[in-house]
């Protein structure tokens, strides 16, 4: 049996019951064989086995008051998993339905996904299972100011940096900057996705989406053709996909379709972005109130957003929302490129499908990492108590997603898998940390 196939079976036998992590662990290790191959160095350093256990997890509990004078409680949970190259950095994920292997697969795949970067931050994930949908403002607050109240003595601008994630935006943010700032009476860079009046960066709401953008732009540029006059289907209606939807239409996309938990809305005109804006960012609302704004748009209870016709798909809600009957559908329509906005948004046999379809596929590792690169400026910028403009980070930003693009199609080629982005961005993600580790010596 080779390295990566040992250290998988050692991997997914240690952590029973975690079915996501071993997803993550499943769609990772086997790719990075042909790098181990070269560089036996690395199985005598057990540099695997010690890659796949984190090297902190804390899990916490976290009790609040609702609006009726209830006591509620919730689980917090942060997974530090990687600090060989930075401090720990990653989201933090409110949704009823986190546990431990989902922050444990987050937490995996942004070890490879910050290296991919460029910028030096480690690999770590939190969140909790407190749902935010329907809770006042207050009852959010008195949330995040007690999940804080844990969680400050494990972080810190130079330890482990959260951020947003589903569930956590700017008003989170502010609520756990607050509360942290309160408790350890420093102003410091501990969180990034601040507002920009406490030292958040512009362009770290915009991040992701447009990121992603840039990325498949790239891949559309390797398809000799752009995003100009594309159908372009998106699932997902909150911050990634929101700003990819509005960066997409910028580059002379026609963005057919957006989503909720709830439905797809579909508009073969180009969805209206603004209203989508007003309806998730100011009224909290669900997406099938974009009838309201549009006649001709239609709201399909339920549906999926893979069975409309499109010629470049943007997952941006959660994991696996593309399965095996959606990359069929995809391949079957004609899809030319799926780039993941979400994390780990296609499962492991459906991008065998994809890719057998002849779909240029990005993984959210290396398609997604524009959020965290921004957050990596955040850092920066607040290091120097320094202020970039808009243009200044919005550049930095298209070249970093540019350099990933080359250094995950190179290092796909270079190791014998052409075009197949999955190895490109686990082998060269893998490759910096793993060199970091072993200089390191056994820690
Ligand atoms: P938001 O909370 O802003 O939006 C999430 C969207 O996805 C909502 O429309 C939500 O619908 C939908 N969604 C979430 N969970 C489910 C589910 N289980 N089933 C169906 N729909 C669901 O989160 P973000 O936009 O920030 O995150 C979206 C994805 O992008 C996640 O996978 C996240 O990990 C990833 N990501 C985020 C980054 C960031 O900077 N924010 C950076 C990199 C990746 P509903 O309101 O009905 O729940
Ligand atoms: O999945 C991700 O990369 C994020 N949720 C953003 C992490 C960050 O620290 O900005």
């Amino acid at each position: 049996m080779n390295y990566s196939k040992k250290a998988l079976k050692w991997a997914t036998e240690r952590s029973r019951n975690q079915p996501e992590f071993h997803q993550a662990l499943m769609e990772i290790l086997p790719t990075l064989q042909p790098f181990l191959d070269e560089h036996p160095e690395y199985e005598r350093a057990s540099i695997l086995e010690r890659l796949v256990e984190p090297e902190r997890q804390i899990i916490f509990r976290v009790p609040w008051v609702d609006d009726t004078g209830a006591v509620r409680v919730n689980r917090g949970y942060r997974v530090e998993f990687n600090s060989a190259i930075g401090p720990y950095k990653g989201g933090l994920r409110f949704h009823p339905s986190v546990c431990m292997s989902i922050i444990k697969f987050l937490a995996f795949e942004q070890i490879f996904k910050n290296s991919l970067t460029g910028l030096p931050m480690g690999g770590g994930k939190g969140g909790s299972d407190f749902n935010p949908k329907g809770k006042s403002d207050n009852e959010v607050m008195r949330f995040c100011q007690s999940f804080m109240t844990e969680l400050h003595r494990h972080i810190g601008s130079n330890t482990d940096v959260p951020a947003g994630d589903i569930g956590v935006g700017g008003r989170e943010v502010g609520y756990m900057f607050g509360q942290y700032k309160r408790i350890v009476n420093r102003f410091t860079g501990v969180l990034t996705g601040k507002g920009l009046s406490f030292g958040g960066s512009l362009v770290r709401t915009e991040a992701t989406g447009y990121g992603l953008v840039y990325m498949a732009d790239k891949m559309l540029e390797t398809l000799g053709t752009d995003f100009d006059g594309k159908a372009t289907a998106i699932s997902g209606a909150g911050n990634v996909a929101i700003y990819a939807a509005e960066k997409a239409a910028q580059l002379g996309a026609r963005v057919v379709t957006m989503s909720d938990s709830d439905g797809y809305i579909y508009d073969p005109k180009g969805i209206d972005i603004a209203a989508v804006k007003q309806i998730k960012e100011q009224r909290r609302g669900r997406i099938r109130e974009y009838l309201e704004y549009r006649e001709g748009a239609q709201y399909v209870e339920k549906g999926l957003v893979w069975s409309v016709p499109c010629d470049v798909a943007l997952p941006c809600a959660t994991q696996n929302e593309i399965d095996e009957h959606g990359a069929a559908l995809l391949v079957q329509n004609g899809c030319a490129a799926v780039a993941e906005g979400s994390n780990m948004s296609t499962t492991i046999k459906a991008i065998g499908i994809l890719q057998g379809g002849g779909v240029l596929y990005a993984p959210g590792k290396a398609a997604n990492a524009g959020g965290v690169a921004v957050s990596g400026l955040e850092m920066a910028q607040n290091n120097v108590r320094q202020t970039w403009t808009f243009d200044d980070v919005d550049k930095k930003l298209q070249d970093i997603m540019r350099s990933i693009y080359t250094n995950i199609s190179e290092t796909a080629e270079r190791y014998g898998a052409k075009g197949n982005l999955v190895a490109g961005a686990n082998i060269a993600g893998f490759e910096k940390v793993a060199q970091a580790m072993l200089q390191q010596g056994i820690v």
